[in-house]
């Protein structure tokens, strides 16, 4: 097998004193957290679209990016390069898990038949890879958005015949990812959407991906995959409106269907932020529902209103995000998958190693911050102490059913000067910066 990355040796822990940029400074595979070791808690992913077939196009300019396993010309031989290399650059990092679209493994071709046979020639491969390595595929997907066929949308486009290919499409992404023991199978709706209703029928669009997922589900059963379904979340990008805009409208719209129980929620730390929340908000908020099924972590740019699915460097963020998954107890089938891309002008091979660490150290830093901060309970306690107008009297009979509106009537009526307490923001914002600073 070729090395892709001759003069990159495996990465190791070195402590944040190390000046080596090719060490771990906080991520410590097996340094225990609680009960579970790091990468336990962790479970970081390889996106494999972004690693290895990312080209570092703009709309104002042609590729970057120095691939050595792209040099060569048959896209079939390219392929099967690329598998060696990601194998190599998931072992070197000590990366146990990776993420794919069909389309990112197997170029297609002139027709569907020939596509899918070049995807089973990878799969093939990549179960090899995954044999010999124990790396393990943490969530396949369909690409259903690249192709021209898909303008419309797939199983919301207008046309009947793109919704069938589509379908044909998701029965054998979900094949491949169940062959390759997949955990979990991922629906981002890449094209589904619109960009406006003066030509769109929302209710029937809605009603038509709501009937794809249901053969999903159904089709499952009969192959026997058990992974999770989950769907990922996106306001906007690549049209004006994406029907799964946030975790609230992907709940509502799960719910209509009666989807909720057969999926859980993929949140995107870029996509929540373009949706004008927090990236905490969105795991909050799918936990409270117990839809929190795992991560694709990366950042925006504050200054820039698209997708710019940036390596995550942002501790704080990780902190407050890995407080949401402790507090859920972790992501069970989930894991955190590196959806982000080199800068553009990041081209070098070793860029590729370089982003990694930084994310891979910046979540483990989060990791260990949040860890203490759930577990000496500060946060938790000054929360409890919040309400606690609720655990006595009339907020007791307010909580269990015993006060109507004449109760409510009657008591403030002896009780109209109210007394608040401070909220103490930035207290607790000092709280949260003790913890990692
Ligand atoms: C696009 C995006 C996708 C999904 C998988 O913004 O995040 O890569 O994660 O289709
Ligand atoms: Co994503």
């Amino acid at each position: 097998m070729k090395d892709y990355f001759p003069d990159i040796s495996t990465i190791t822990y070195e402590g944040n004193n190390s000046k080596n940029p090719y060490s771990f400074k906080y991520y410590k595979a097996d340094k225990k957290i609680g009960s579970k070791t790091m990468h336990e808690h962790l479970k970081f992913a390889l996106a494999y679209w972004h690693t290895l077939t990312g080209k570092g196009v703009d709309p104002f300019g042609a590729d970057t990016m120095i691939r050595p396993w792209d040099n060569l010309a048959d896209p079939m031989d390219k392929a099967r390069a690329r598998v060696d290399a990601s194998f190599e650059l998931m072992q070197k990092l000590g990366i146990r898990y990776f993420c794919l679209h069909d389309r990112d493994i197997a170029p297609e071709a002139a027709t569907l038949k020939e596509t899918n046979r070049n995807l089973d020639i990878l799969v093939e491969l990549i179960g090899k890879q995954m044999k010999a390595t124990g790396i393990k595929l943490l969530w396949g997907t369909a690409n259903m958005f690249l192709n021209s066929r898909y303008l419309h949308g797939a199983a919301t486009s207008c046309n009947a015949d793109v919704f069938a290919y589509a379908g044909a499409q998701v029965k054998k992404a979900m094949e491949i990812t169940k062959e390759l023991g997949g955990a979990n199978y991922v629906f981002w709706g890449g094209r589904e959407g619109y960009e406006t209703l003066l030509n769109t029928d929302m209710d029937f669009e809605l009603d038509n991906q709501a009937r794809l997922l249901r053969m999903a589900i159904d089709y499952a059963k009969e192959i026997g995959f058990t992974g999770q379904f989950l769907i990922e979340p996106k306001p906007k990008e690549p049209t004006k409106h994406q029907y799964d805009f946030d975790v609230a409208s992907v709940m509502v719209f799960l719910r209509k269907y009666g989807l909720d129980k057969d999926f859980k929620i993929n949140i995107e730390s870029n996509h929540a932020t373009l949706a004008g929340h927090t990236f905490q908000h969105e795991l909050c908020l799918a936990r409270i529902n117990n839809m929190l099924g795992s991560i694709d972590a990366n950042q925006g740019d504050p200054l820039l209103g698209w997708d710019t699915d940036q390596y995550p460097t942002d501790v704080y963020n990780a902190t407050l995000a890995m407080y949401e998954v402790l507090k859920n107890g972790g992501l069970h089938s989930g894991g955190i998958n590196f959806d982000a891309k080199p800068r553009r002008a990041s081209f070098e091979p070793s860029d590729l190693f370089l982003c990694f660490i930084a994310g891979m150290d910046t979540y483990a830093k989060g990791l260990e911050a949040a860890y203490k901060l759930l577990n000496n309970g500060e946060l938790e306690d000054f929360i409890r102490e919040r309400y606690s107008s609720y655990s006595s009297g009339i907020g007791k009979d307010i909580v269990e059913g015993k006060a109507g509106l004449k109760e409510l009537e009657e008591y403030a009526l002896q009780h109209d000067r109210i007394i608040n307490n401070s909220g103490r923001q930035e207290l607790l914002e000092t709280i949260v910066n003790r913890y990692i600073l």
